[in-house]
């Protein structure tokens, strides 16, 4: 088939799962054409099966702000008329799910169809979708699409409580990449950051308001009180850096935290970590905890969203009650101290990672690509 997938460059989310999924589609013989403004973050090697289109914004002294969804509705129209599109994936609703409508409305009218799946992944619905500013059309758009996917049982049903949807919406979880995401022996590294053997607790997000940063040091710093000897890596970057640099120094306690910074490479911190610690105020999903999970590493996170479908309290890890970080170090540290409890958690965190094997979900996606094209 060729196939068409918008999505965000950025790092993590949406953009990863999306290119992820062009990557596995190519794998299978597929025709992929991706189309974002910049190139996605993880489309990092030179294929021949996978094309980058960038959106590009001309700008013109009367527009304050370029049309960006007019440019990309046009690039989709080119595609489906010219790269003979069989299917046309949008992940993130806003505003790809409108363009993507806009496209098959122009196109319609020179009789080539093309169906339009939407891919629903958390903030497009939980925060920004639902937002009076853009509900109207959020609606309108995902009832527009041929298909429609969410990424976590938790998000079809918010999706069915805060919209007025008329379609089916099916379930599709995130995946991962079992042969990259997996323990590798990094001792140089660990020796660096662990002079002493200390223990090692691994954040990564975007530190946006939504990742409770802050909660993530403070937990930490319960395992400290604890007297367990650690160390925080904290991978990623934005806006509550600066709120999370500030907890550190008031509970002086700086010296056991490190900020790395944005990382690619992420399964290489991921393996010499002992917990991960994903304390979210919404997570419709969590693929940081399942990228932590197939590395062999126990997830401490919060009760919010998906991240319990993902992380099963007691087994994979812990979860707590959202904003509970008496809970979370409580429960680190007690998996820090017995050995044989960490040795089993993270058995069973790399086991429930093979749930959500790459090649089992691109697999989902295929038929689900057939069963709404054979439905036009
Ligand atoms: O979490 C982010 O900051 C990025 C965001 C996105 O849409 O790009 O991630 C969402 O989609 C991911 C992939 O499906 C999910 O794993 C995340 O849980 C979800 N984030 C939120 O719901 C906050």
């Amino acid at each position: 088939m060729n196939i068409g997938i918008v999505c965000y460059p950025t790092y993590g989310g949406s953009g990863v799962v999306a290119t992820e999924l062009a990557k596995g589609l190519a794998n299978r013989g597929h025709n992929l054409h991706i189309l974002s403004y910049a190139r996605p973050a993880r489309l990092d090697s030179l294929r021949t099966d996978i094309t980058f289109h960038e959106v590009d914004l001309s700008s013109y002294p009367l527009f304050e702000y370029p049309p960006y969804e007019l440019a990309l509705a046009n690039k989709m129209v080119d595609l489906i008329k010219y790269a003979k599109l069989d299917i046309l994936h949008v992940h993130y609703a806003i505003p790809h799910a409108t363009s993507a409508y806009l496209a098959r409305q122009i196109v319609n009218s020179d009789s080539c169809k093309v169906p339009v799946i939407t891919t629903l992944h958390g903030t497009d619905i939980t925060l920004v979708g639902s937002n009076p500013t853009y509900k109207q059309i959020v609606e309108f758009s995902i009832n527009q699409s041929d298909g429609v996917t969410a990424v976590s049982d938790y998000l079809k049903e918010e999706t069915y409580k805060l919209f007025d949807i008329d379609k089916e919406i099916k379930v599709i979880p995130n995946f991962i990449d079992l042969e990259r995401f997996k323990r590798s022996k990094k001792e140089h590294f660990k020796k660096a950051i662990c002079p002493n053997d200390e223990k090692v607790v691994v954040h990564v997000s975007n530190f946006r308001e939504v990742k409770r940063v802050t909660d993530v040091i403070e937990a930490f710093d319960q395992i400290l009180k604890n007297d367990v000897p650690a160390k925080l890596l904290m991978v990623g970057d934005g806006p509550d850096r600066a709120k999370a640099e500030q907890k550190c120094r008031d509970l002086k306690m700086c010296e056991h935290v490190r900020f790395l910074g944005k990382q690619e490479q992420v399964e290489e911190v991921l393996s010499i970590a002992d917990l991960f610690m994903i304390p979210s105020g919404s997570e419709t999903f969590g693929l940081a905890a399942l990228e932590a999970m197939s590395c062999s590493v126990p997830v401490i996170s919060s009760d919010v969203g998906g991240l319990p479908e993902v992380n099963i309290h007691n087994e994979t890890g812990c979860v707590c009650k959202l904003a509970d970080v008496k809970c979370m170090g409580r429960c680190a540290t007690k998996i820090l101290k017995d050995e044989k409890l960490h040795k089993k958690m993270a058995k069973a965190a790399r086991k429930r990672a093979e749930v959500f094997e790459v090649d089992k979900i691109v697999s989902i996606y295929e038929e689900y690509y057939l069963e709404i094209k054979a439905g036009m």
